[in-house]
């Protein structure tokens, strides 16, 4: 979508109907995690459990949602890759879904949390 002709860089959302304005009030978004490059053997996967023991002091037990961006800001829409994302799990992005590219390597990723402000 153009917004006075700047793109706008929301990515993708769980819940879905969750926007970068929800993460309001006593909630906050955390900092952009990105744990995982892309790697042939598996894709790039950013688990929400493995962000919590990383970072605890920037990252909240029971956030209330998660936005995934591509490591450039953009869409995960818009890359073309098959991708999975949960605010439980995390984003999984693996290689072997993408169809009609099997050798092809999934973008670079990053996700980060709404979470009760007080918490982060
Ligand atoms: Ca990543």
């Amino acid at each position: 979508m153009l917004f006075n002709g700047v793109l706008s860089q929301q990515g993708i959302f769980d819940p879905s109907a969750f926007t970068e304005a929800s993460c309001t009030g006593n909630y906050k978004w955390s900092t952009w995690f990105d744990t995982n490059d892309p790697n042939l053997s598996q894709g790039d996967v950013e688990i929400t459990s493995h962000i919590q023991k990383l970072f605890p002091n920037f990252m909240c037990s029971s956030p209330t949602a998660i936005e995934g961006q591509t490591s450039y800001d953009a869409n995960p829409a818009t890359t073309g890759d098959a991708f999975r994302i949960s605010v439980k799990d995390g984003f999984l992005c693996l290689n072997q879904q993408i169809n009609f590219y099997k050798d092809r390597i999934c973008q670079d990723y990053k996700v980060r949390y709404c979470c009760p402000a007080n918490s982060i």
